[in-house]
């Protein structure tokens, strides 16, 4: 296919918004296509049978299905959307359709994704991708040999061209860069992260194949087996969120990477919802367990312990967790955690796993002996803080059972232990590419405190690097004054406080007293509340939220750990309270005063991704593309924003759900992206291509050296507007509409062409 990208730098670009029908009116004509909505397919497409009469209030359509329909119109503004000529159909740019709107957004991705089975599709400097669910042979390394060192716009959208662009411009321009990856859950964030480093692997790798490259790759299987789990949305969630830096040399070589996580949700290490799995590094233990290595841990199937079964489905299909375990054990050799230092991992893993969140455990439960002695402490001890953790609460001390601790700590104790790993020996990096992926949007039947959570920071996140998805509302209702989070935190603080109460606040404030438009009560519950994301509207049920919201650091336990025979544990809890630094700084600084919350680290988080925006020496290349295409300064600035899409809900290869994939477009305001990014002059054509198409329509065409000539000399004709187009050096400009209108004047310039050499050819007979 031709690649008609242009680098936009010929042209300034303006805010304004091409209107559909402006100056098109005329395009209205017998034969020409529109969109009409519809319930199933969100909009179908249809022919004109006759030229649109404005004196009327009706276009006259046969849809595509064969069906004959009078489409009212009251106004102009009804008028449908037009159809794209077919030359623009599946083009690999969305910003250079001659029409830019949802219909033909979406039945571009469409053809290039069932047509051309092109997952990968360019809006200006953002790359949309769809999640094929199938394998493609499209990563290997001769994909990154073809894309290396290439121009992004001389190449098919891939995400290794955006992975270039980044290592391109960070070399060239000495700047750091970030790479955003958006979509919601199982659109394949993790994936492309995963694809992005690999190239970089590649890219900035040494010669012979150095262990730095190879430890940053390493880094993904240990984090996938501590960090995610199968949920009912994907058999490979991202439970938590991931910010990695790779650090780069003088020449290009990467030299060391420094990772921060946020958030892992917590309670699945003691809870899973029906069909989910705990974290995969349970199961990959219990499938080892009649290894002679394991055998001290005692392990049973995952089906004998109770937080490893809940979920009632422990297989993943495609997935051998002992196999898993194998390159999760490699990851760590190639880390540098020697084998004894894993074992001990894994004793405390298997000793999370088993027991910590009863709320009564008995001094001689087998199991707690097994715990105690993994663990290296002292069992009756344990028992009494592993059931409990004591709240003082108003002058009252309450008692409440602790969910797996362990094995939270000992997640950011790996991530810790890794980054070291990853620190570069060969001084400050000079510049680095960082790569966002954190857990997507979420909405499940029942929805707890850790959606919210995810939810929230995705709202967030679309705020931060969307600025034409105005979702400035919903995120004063969540952490504004009295917002949800506010009378949350305040409740915690209520020596009677509960979560009913709490919900009880939430509906006085939002539904009585000043009703919110993104928050509503649901009809057959007294303790469930809604909120209307930008993404979905999602029902919250309130039970834990209290609890998990004051995630409190308990002393207690963490004394008795500390003082425990394995060095690994005394050293996971030693370190306890630096994990917590970030938290405490911010206690001392005086927002929030009162509590350690997870409402106050989700903020905590949120303003890391505000951060990669405002702060360090990467200001400038931090922008998000929507913001420098109002600016003007297009070539300067580029932050990659991958947004990803999720076809269909039964994670089938190559199938392709209108709904579900128009509901993900209006909710990333991709749709916006493109306006904006292609205001002014979408469609672009070099004087030579427009030459070849449009011969017909110019005069003494005899003389493609002469291609541009001709073309200034024609088009005022063809086009009487002159802010319809503009010439640039090699290539002509045009605003929406007019290669439509173009097409149009081409196809009736052939047709009296044939009718001519009909009627000659008819008479000369
Ligand atoms: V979550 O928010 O962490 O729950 P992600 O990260 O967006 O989610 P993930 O990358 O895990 O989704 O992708 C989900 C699944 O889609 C993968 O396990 C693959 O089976 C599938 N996938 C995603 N991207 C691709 C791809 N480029 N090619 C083939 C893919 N399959
Ligand atoms: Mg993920």
């Amino acid at each position: 296919m031709k690649d008609k990208r242009s680098s936009r730098s010929e042209l300034s670009t303006t805010t304004q918004f091409p209107n559909n029908c402006n100056g098109t009116l005329e395009l209205y004509c017998k034969g020409a296509t529109v969109w009409v909505p519809d319930e199933e397919a969100v909009w179908v497409s249809a022919q004109l049978l006759r030229d649109y009469n404005p004196e009327e209030s009706r276009l006259y359509l046969q849809l595509c299905n064969g069906l004959e329909l009078n489409y009212s119109v009251a106004s102009l503004s009804d008028l449908p959307p037009l159809g794209n000529p077919d030359i623009l159909e599946g083009e690999n740019d969305l910003t250079a359709l001659s029409f830019l709107h949802e219909p033909a957004v979406l039945h571009n991705l469409r053809v290039r994704f069932l047509d051309y089975n092109s997952i990968y599709t360019y809006c200006g400097i953002v790359l949309v991708a769809i999640n094929p669910y199938d394998q493609l042979p499209l990563y290997g390394e001769e994909v990154i040999d073809a894309y290396n060192g290439q121009d992004m716009a001389d190449m098919e959208p891939h995400i290794f061209s955006v992975a270039e662009e980044a290592y391109r411009t960070m070399t060239r321009d000495e700047r750091n860069q970030s790479i955003i990856i958006s979509g919601e859950s199982g659109s394949g964030k993790t994936v492309s992260a995963k694809y992005t480093m690999r190239y970089f692997a590649v890219v900035g790798g040494a010669s012979q194949q150095t262990s730095v490259e190879e430890r940053v790759l390493a880094s993904n299987p240990i984090m996938e087996a501590i960090g995610n789990a199968k949920t009912i949305r994907n058999d490979n969630s991202s439970r938590f969120g991931k910010y990695i830096e790779i650090g780069f040399g003088r020449k290009g070589d990467i030299i060391g990477a420094n990772m921060r996580t946020y958030l892992l949700e917590k309670s699945r290490v003691v809870f899973q919802a029906s069909s989910e799995r705990n974290y995969h590094i349970f199961y990959q233990l219990c499938s080892a367990r009649n290894y002679p290595e394991l055998r001290e841990l005692k392990l049973l199937a995952p089906e004998d312990f109770r937080y490893t079964s809940q979920g009632g489905d422990m297989q993943i299909p495609g997935t051998n967790d002992l196999a898993e375990l194998k390159r999760t054990s490699d990851a760590l050799t190639i880390l540098g955690v020697q084998d004894d230092q894993q074992m001990e991992l894994f004793r405390i893993l298997a000793a999370s796993g088993r027991n910590s969140d009863r709320s009564y455990i008995d001094a001689d439960d087998r199991s707690l002996a097994i715990f105690s002695k993994l663990l290296g402490v002292e069992g009756p001890q344990v028992a009494h803080w592993l059931c409990n953790r004591k709240l003082a609460a108003g002058g009252e001390t309450l008692v409440k059972p602790v969910p797996g601790r362990q094995a939270m700590e000992l997640f950011t104790w790996t991530v810790h232990r890794l980054n070291s790993a990853l620190r570069s020996q060969r001084g400050k990096p000079k510049n680095f590419i960082g790569v966002l992926d954190i857990y997507g949007f979420e909405t499940f039947t029942k929805n707890n405190f850790e959606q919210f959570c995810i939810n929230y920071a995705n709202e967030k996140l679309q705020q931060q690097f969307n600025r034409f998805s105005d979702n400035q509302l919903c995120i004063n209702l969540i952490e504004g004054q009295l917002g949800l989070l506010d009378l949350l935190d305040e409740e915690c603080r209520m020596p009677k406080g509960s979560d009913e109460s709490w919900v009880r606040k939430l509906y006085d404030q939002h539904l009585n007293s000043k009703p919110h438009p993104h928050f509503q009560k649901p009809r057959m519950s007294n303790s469930a509340f809604i909120v209307l994301h930008f993404a979905d509207t999602v029902q919250y049920e309130c039970q834990g939220f209290l609890d998990k919201n004051r995630d409190t650091v308990f002393e207690e336990l963490v004394n008795i750990l500390k003082a425990s025979q394995s060095e690994l544990v005394a050293e996971l809890f030693q370190q306890h309270k630096h994990f917590f630094s970030v938290t405490q700084e911010s206690i001392q600084s005086g927002r929030r005063a009162h509590k350690l919350t997870v409402g106050f680290q989700v903020e905590n988080f949120i303003s890391f991704i505000s951060s990669i925006q405002n702060c360090n020496d990467n200001v400038s290349t931090l922008v998000s593309p929507v913001f420098t295409a109002v600016d003007g300064h297009f070539k300067q600035h580029h932050t990659p924003l991958c947004p990803l899409y999720k076809p269909n809900d039964l994670k089938q290869p190559f199938t392709f759900d209108p709904k579900r994939t128009v509901q993900q477009l209006r909710a990333c305001g991709v749709l916006e992206t493109i306006r904006i990014s292609a205001a002014g002059f979408p469609s672009r054509w070099t004087y030579e291509e427009f030459y070849t198409r449009y011969r017909v329509l110019l005069r003494d065409a005899h003389d493609q050296e002469h291609a541009q000539h001709l073309c200034r000399h024609t088009l005022p004709e063809l086009i009487p507007d002159p802010d319809q187009y503009r010439f640039g050096k090699t290539k002509v400009f045009f605003r929406a509409g007019q290669v439509a209108l173009l097409e149009r004047l081409r196809s009736e310039r052939l047709r009296a062409y044939h009718d001519n050499a009909l009627h000659k050819s008819c008479s000369h007979h």
